[in-house]
């Protein structure tokens, strides 16, 4: 006989699974200090704490509850991608199987009714045994689903004494193979519950909506216990539960307009809470629908993770996700890989988030036995596999915002997905199912890959794409196939810097019928917030704390930091997905308004406008934009601002849609949507001054050790610029590496990086050929080559001095076999003093931006420090490029002296006190020591970002193929004119 771990059932003594719901019953949370105690073995651990004698010494200390207790002390967390950090030898657990033993002593209230009551476990990882007064109440598996037992019997008036034991590692692990940490304990809440005479066990509500009719239905099931309903708001007083109410006019509950209705369910000792919201969701002609409109998903995947305490999440941080969502235009989320914790739940219904619950399923780790022996094709496991879509089912089922169920990710096929769908089916038919891996989808109602290319998900969208080879011989099967709707339930891996073509998906899925959207990988950066010896935080990952083996960053791949900072990623996101495309036809004098909302007018939206003249806000005002339905557009007369006479540079118009009035996720002016034009300026001719006369050329002349060419001071030898007037720097030279991301180090075949590394583009050497001296410029030859290689980058630099300041003009031309090689970057990187830490740029910002990367980058004028340029990725890499850089100065704020680079016509920007290899070789932001020197790249451009982390690399326009190239820059120094040499 197996022991209750190891075997299959997936639990014992337990209640049946039933709605998580609040009442003004008595509830008494268990949540507090309990005592604690870890064993290395099972075997090691004594049941000698299950009575009333309080444990003293023997390894007992406090531990909070909820909680994992490697984040408390004992043992550690492991971080793994795929594998099991045990041997795939299922059921069994290794003879080590930490095991954690929890004590609590509570008093209960003297009017307790013990009859009855319950005592509810919200989630303990990864197996528990329970006793209560030193009677056992049973046994769980199913990590992050509830688990309730009868308390009535064992409970005293008084002190009770719980105990709970927990294995680290159980069969249950088998199916919790999830790319993330595993985190032992009771993690979610503990209550004992009262349960009052005649009270509802279980309900179940069903709130239609019919959009043709604008009618509501709603029917409340309970079961055999006699109960009434009622809903003010909707004139439904004391109706028996189990009655259908029509209802002629309801708002509809969307998560655009998450409209809810307080309602009652009432037995004669208590009276639950209910929030109703009417939606009928329905796959209708290959689309998903819910109220009769097709959903385009703007999703992201969540795990559940907080930098300190792990899976543990307090209301507070699952509110802020919530709002960071939406605030950011996300509208859907996929509770990757597990139900979460039910309040998060509950504000998804509160604040409007389309959600796909996804059942705590995933046995990836057979992948490295082949898939045999796999549990969901192996009928022993089916009742531990039911188990869980029920108790996720039966939990969760009274959330309109859930309006997918998704059977669990990554495990493989078999049979035991189609026991799961067919229950699914049968109890809760009003909404369709997910599962992804499975390639004949005979038990999903979605068509749904992870990480297509977008070319793919053209394709798909034009219904062009072949059949999987697993319903290929299956016609049948094939027909269903083809007409499910398409889902890309993973995409956009935002591991590190990236990800990269989040507009081109966007773009794809607005493109076709079939699509109904997408759910970025990951939502959130699953890394622990530690200290170095001298104080300074970081966040760890897989391997730093000795864990072994481990899936080292993989598991750092979120929009948000760990600490829930946005992310670059993020913003990008938000700009992709915006809800109101605005574009314009400013010479016809015409901008058109798109709602892209799927159920919300554009009433709540106020739009302004704004002119800007080199970056300087000249003009603003309103633009009266008429409500548009979802889905519609407007095409409206453009703001006609009074251009300025003369204007100082360019003009661009910015269009905003802002929030009209405070919503109950963002504040009134909150930026929903913006689009940006640049204005002609017919003006600008007439009025512009007569261009005065260009300063004659000046010859270069021999100095002491050096050449001079107006300001500038360099080399003779090398032909480098060593000083600009009183500025003393290094540089500029042609620089072709970054530090790879995440995504340029890829993932299997897939990698820019080893490519890179392979051709030698990260130890580049030059040569210089020759340093010439023409009557108007000084011209350096160059020859940029990896060691090693025969390949090269002829470079010339071709220096003019004419008025202040010096023009560069860089050619480069490629020599040799690059073939089909791509570089990082191309540009300069000179080195300015550190004291130049002050960044004024015109050009696109705030933010960093990459070429695939840039839809959240507007031209402006912005200002930052070089160490506020810097985004501080988990791991470090490339980071902080600012795109499409008009100009720029760098400032020391003591002097006012520095640098200013013109592009002609723009450069990419990046400054930082270390270099792309000290960058490169730091495996925390902690390990950067800034240098006493800015290293500035002036680049003509870079790779584009990608996903190949997990998916594809860059689009092909993204690319960046060496290629003949001419570039032009012009720096000028800042210097007070008093200290000019
Ligand atoms: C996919 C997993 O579903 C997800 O949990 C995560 O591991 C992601 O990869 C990578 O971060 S599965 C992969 C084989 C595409």
């Amino acid at each position: 006989m197996l022991p209750y771990y190891e075997d299959y059932e997936p639990g014992t003594g337990r209640r049946a699974p039933r709605a998580a719901f609040t009442s003004d019953a008595g509830r008494l949370s268990l949540n507090g200090h309990w005592l604690f105690r870890l064993s290395e073995a099972v075997a090691e651990a004594p049941l000698d704490f299950l009575h009333d004698h309080t444990p003293r010494g023997d390894g007992w200390s406090e531990l909070p509850v909820p909680s994992h207790w490697v984040l408390h002390g004992h043992g550690i967390p492991r971080y793994t991608n795929t594998a099991y950090p045990f041997p795939v030898d299922p059921p069994h657990t290794p003879t080590r199987n930490p095991t954690g033993d929890h004590r609590l002593e509570f008093e209960l209230p003297g009017t307790w009714r013990r009859d009855g009551s319950v005592l509810r476990f919200e989630g303990v990882d990864s197996c528990f045994r329970a006793w209560l007064n030193g009677r056992e109440l049973g046994t769980s598996k199913g990590s992050r689903l509830p688990a309730e037992f009868d308390a009535g019997p064992a409970l005293r008036p008084g002190r009770n004494v719980l105990a709970v034991r927990v294995h680290r590692w159980s069969s249950g692990s088998y199916l919790e193979d999830q790319d993330m940490w595993w985190l032992p304990g009771i993690f979610r809440d503990v209550t004992l519950l009262e349960r009052p005479a005649g009270c509802v066990d279980d309900l179940f509500v069903h709130a239609g909506y019919d959009h043709t009719t604008g009618r509501g239905t709603l029917r409340v099931d309970t079961g055999a216990p006699a109960a009434l309903l009622t809903v003010p708001e909707l004139g439904i007083t004391d109706r028996p539960a189990g009655e259908t109410a029509v209802i002629d006019r309801v708002e509809p509950w969307s998560a655009e307009t998450p409209r809810l209705y307080e309602g009652r369910l009432s037995t004669p000792h208590e009276h639950i809470a209910l929030r109703i919201g009417f939606r009928t969701v329905a796959v209708r002609e290959g689309r998903l629908t819910v109220n009769g409109r097709p959903l385009l998903l703007r999703g992201v995947n969540r795990h559940e993770h907080d930098p300190d305490h792990g899976r543990v999440l307090d209301p507070e941080t699952m509110r802020r996700d919530v709002l960071l969502m939406k605030r950011h235009n996300i509208n859907a989320v996929r509770t990757s890989h597990y139900p979460p914790h039910p309040a998060f739940l509950d504000l998804c219904d509160e604040l409007g988030l389309w959600v796909v619950d996804e059942c705590d399923i995933e046995t990836h780790g057979f992948i490295h036995a082949d898939w045999r022996g796999n549990p969901a094709d192996d009928p022993r496991w089916e009742p531990m596999m039911l188990d869980r879509m029920r108790r996720m089912v039966e939990r969760d089922k009274n959330h309109p915002s859930i309006v997918i169920w998704s059977l669990g990710n990554e495990s493989h096929h078999g049979r035991n997905f189609g026991v799961l769908a067919e229950w699914t089916r049968r109890r809760d038919p009003s909404r369709p199912l997910h599962y992804e891996r499975d390639r004949t989808y005979r038990h999903s109602d979605f068509y749904s890959l992870m990480y297509a290319p977008v070319a793919q998900v053209e394709r798909i969208g034009r219904h062009e794409e072949d059949a999987p080879p697993e319903t290929a011989d299956d016609p049948a099967l094939e027909a269903r196939r083809r007409v499910l709707p398409f889902l890309l339930c993973e995409y956009a891996h935002a591991m590190g810097n990236g990800p990269g073509s989040l507009a081109a998906y966007q773009r794809a899925f607005e493109q076709s019928p079939r699509c109904a959207g997408g759910f970025v990988w990951e939502w959130i950066d699953h890394g622990f917030r530690r200290r170095t010896a001298d104080g300074r935080t970081y966040f760890a990952y897989g391997g730093d704390f000795g864990d072994h083996p481990h899936g080292g960053n993989f598991c750092i791949d979120g929009l948000v930091l760990p600490d829930r900072t946005p992310s670059p990623g993020l913003l990008e996101l938000k700009k992709a997905i915006e809800p109101v495309a605005v574009t314009a036809a400013l010479g016809r004098g015409l901008v058109r308004v798109a709602n892209r909302y799927d159920h919300r007018d554009l009433s709540h939206l106020r739009f302004t406008w704004s002119l800007e003249d080199e970056g300087v806000r000249v003009a603003d005002g309103e633009l009266k934009v008429p409500c548009v339905a979802a889905g519609e557009e407007a095409v409206i007369p453009a703001p006609r601002p009074l251009l300025p006479e003369a204007p100082r540079g360019e003009l661009w118009l910015t269009v905003r849609a802002e929030l009209a009035a405070d919503e109950p996720w963002a504040g009134a002016g909150h930026e929903v949507a913006w689009a940006q034009f640049p204005v002609p300026h017919p003006h600008r001719v007439a009025a512009a001054p007569a261009p005065a006369p260009a300063p004659a050329p000046v010859a270069p002349r021999p100095s002491d050790d050096g050449i001079t060419l107006g300001d500038g001071d360099f080399d003779a030898r090398t032909g480098l610029l060593r000083a600009l007037g009183p500025l003393r720097l290094d540089g500029p030279a042609l620089d072709v590496w970054r530090a790879p991301t995440d995504n340029d180090r890829g993932m299997g075949p897939d990698s820019a990086a080893k490519d890179w590394r392979r051709a030698g583009l990260d130890r580049m050497d030059h040569r210089t050929v020759s340093v010439r001296q023409g009557p108007d410029r000084l011209e350096v030859e160059t020859r940029v080559a990896p060691a090693g290689h025969e390949r090269a980058l002829r470079t010339r630099y071709v220096w003019t001095a004419a008025g202040p300041g010096l023009r560069l003009v860089v050619h480069v031309v490629p020599e040799g076999p690059w073939d089909g090689l791509t570089l990082p970057r191309i540009g300069v990187l000179l080195a300015l003093p550190a004291a130049c830490e002050d960044v004024r740029w015109f050009g696109k910002g705030p933010g960093e931006a990459y070429p695939d990367s840039q839809e959240a980058a507007r031209v402006g004028l912005f200002t930052a420090t070089v160490a506020g340029l810097q985004t501080p990725y988990v791991v470090p890499q490339e980071n902080g490029h600012r795109a499409a850089v008009r100009w720029a100065e760098l400032t020391d704020p003591a002097t006012g002296g520095g640098l200013r680079v013109e592009g002609a016509p723009h450069f990419g920007l990046t400054a930082r006190r270390w270099t792309s290899q000290d960058l490169e070789a730091a495996r925390h932001p902690t390990d950067l020591v800034p240098r006493d020197r800015v290293f500035v790249h002036l680049d003509l451009a870079h790779q584009g970002l990608g996903s190949a982390s997990c998916g594809p690399g860059p689009l092909p326009e993204h690319r960046l193929e060496p290629a003949e190239t001419t570039f032009e820059l012009r720096f000028r120094t800042l210097a007070p004119p008093a200290a000019r040499r």
